[in-house]
């Protein structure tokens, strides 16, 4: 099976009850791209990628659409094998890894469904159809974000993701205790991700003033540099998110023991062939992890989910999907849904989506 057309598409995904803001700043809507494979076969696969606005990672959306358009000629008549397709993206262009995560996804999506087989068997095998996820709050004032947890708690979600920074440390020390106040006798676990955004003092404030909360602290500062230096000074685990850019920076921070787990995003690290490696290593080192992305629509929630479904159940943080700030579905009969915290596996074969194409207009490049 080889890969006769690719298609690229634009759409947005408005915020509900936006924006969505975060350390690094506020969105209102975002700008997703999706991919459709065409196969010599007839069969089809989807893939998509959603930078959550330029300046939550180094990746934006028309830079993933122009990545692709200059691989897309490249790619008609690869074989529909991951490792070969990321192989020849490589020799085509270097970098971009949030792009080709598109064509990998989509690739996975066809190599399923040519099989007959799930996209999580296709990563080595599910241990669940409900895949727990969690509930990523923005930044907000202290007793909203308290609510707004306890709200989520009795839901279901089995964990809760508090957004901190960009704003003075000690409104950020005030909502982590009054969320704490509101879960901490629940079992809900508790992270907390600045993005970013605090200077390595403001990480270890925060630990020294909560020393009887056990958050765990998701890229707290900028660099691998600060992570190193606050690593043997402050009392909580540290999780790395956004400078988990590579596979080759996972092994070096996992190798070295300099944090504790890891937020991941499939796009981030190429798709769900590196995101597989990633698994593996995490497994290896016995580090808990998510597998996120950073924002899209029902092709990335069920990438996301069947990765997801494949983790060690005891060190799976969640399953983190945008589904709750958007409106609807691509697919309007399996759309990916969140319900009581946990995300229910697609079933049937490949991803287990069938997008409504209509919702997307015509594509914006096409190659063949
Ligand atoms: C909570 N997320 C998974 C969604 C946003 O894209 C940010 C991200 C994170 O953990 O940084
Ligand atoms: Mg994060």
């Amino acid at each position: 099976m080889k890969i006769a057309e690719i298609h690229i598409y634009q759409h947005d995904l408005p915020v509900k009850n936006g924006p969505y803001t975060m350390a690094s700043g506020a969105v209102w809507s975002l700008d997703t791209t999706l991919v459709k494979l065409v196969a010599d076969n007839g069969l089809v696969g989807w893939g998509e990628t959603c930078p959550v606005g330029p300046t939550y990672a180094e990746a934006h959306a028309a830079g993933a659409r122009a990545a692709l358009s200059a691989m897309g000629p490249g790619l008609i008549g690869t074989a529909c094998m991951p490792l070969t397709v990321h192989r020849r993206m490589d020799a085509l262009l270097h970098g971009h890894t949030y792009a080709k995560a598109a064509i990998d996804i989509a690739v996975h999506d066809l190599l399923g469904k040519h099989l007959g087989i799930s996209v999580a068997d296709l990563l080595g095998g599910a241990v669940t159809d409900r895949v727990p996820s969690y509930y990523a709050t923005g930044v907000g004032e202290p007793d909203a974000i308290a609510q707004l947890a306890d709200d989520k708690r009795k839901e279901g979600y089995p964990r809760l993701q508090v957004k901190v920074g960009g704003r003075p440390v000690e409104i950020d020390i005030e909502t982590i205790r009054k969320v704490w106040e509101k879960i901490g006798n629940s079992g809900m676990r508790l992270a907390v991700d600045g993005n970013r955004g605090w200077t390595t003092r403001d990480a270890l404030r925060v630990s020294r003033e909560c020393p009887d909360i056990p958050f765990i602290m998701e890229q707290p500062c900028n660099t691998l540099e600060d992570l190193q230096t606050i690593r043997s000074i402050v009392n909580h685990g540290i999780y790395m998110d956004e400078n988990g850019t590579s596979l080759n920076t996972v092994v070096a921070a996992a190798g070295t023991g300099l944090v504790d787990g890891f937020g991941m995003k499939v796009t981030r690290i190429g798709g769900l062939q590196p995101m597989r490696v990633f698994r593996d290593i995490c497994e290896a080192r016995n580090l808990p992890h998510t597998c996120d992305d950073s924002w899209g629509g029902d092709i990335i929630a069920a990438a996301c989910t069947h990765i997801g479904a494949t983790v060690k159940p005891n060190l799976l943080e969640g399953v983190w999907l945008a589904a709750p700030y958007i409106e609807g579905n691509y697919d309007p009969e399996n759309g990916v849904q969140i319900e009581n915290g946990h995300i229910r596996l697609p079933e049937g074969p490949g991803l287990g989506i069938t997008p409504d194409e209509s919702l997307f207009g015509p594509p914006e490049a096409s190659f063949q």
